[in-house]
């Protein structure tokens, strides 16, 4: 085949390239994701609760955790964890990790979040800071242990 417009062939070379780029980036990453897991743990969000299926295991420094989060209630609810609750600001003021804030589910939706451990041991807690939800017993405390 012969083209006579050359932007035309330099465009498809460039989108053949794309392409090929866009397909090693995503596979690899994938393919290795679900061997890093080291624990999954479902946790289901309620009025005003939550509960963790089978208790919540102790947490141990480097553990890749796949935290599975439905919100099973009928108001919209979030997921915190940290210690030194500020139900003022709806935040703990102390977190055990850099990289991640909070998530925030409507009712009836679920997310995964996928976290690794730090090296924080100690007692820290889960908790919904909507408004009400923590003072009305919407938390739940967990360890982080060697
Ligand atoms: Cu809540």
């Amino acid at each position: 085949m012969i083209f006579k417009n050359k932007k035309l062939v330099v465009g498809l070379a460039m989108l053949a390239m794309l392409m090929a780029t866009g397909t090693w980036l995503t596979m690899p990453v994938q393919a290795h994701r679900s061997d890093l897991i080291s624990k999954n743990i479902e946790i289901v969000m309620n009025e005003f609760s939550f509960t963790v299926t089978g208790g919540m295991p102790v947490l141990k420094p480097g553990d890749v955790v796949r935290f599975k989060i439905k919100n099973a209630g009928k108001v919209r609810h979030d997921f915190h964890m940290g210690k030194d609750p500020n139900t003022k600001d709806e935040k703990f003021n102390t977190s055990p990790f850099e990289q991640f804030d909070m998530l925030e589910l409507d009712a009836g939706s679920s997310a995964d979040l996928t976290l690794t451990i730090p090296d924080k041991v100690g007692d820290w807690e889960m908790g919904c800071f909507q408004a009400g939800h923590y003072g009305a017993g919407m938390k739940l405390s967990f360890k982080i242990a060697k």
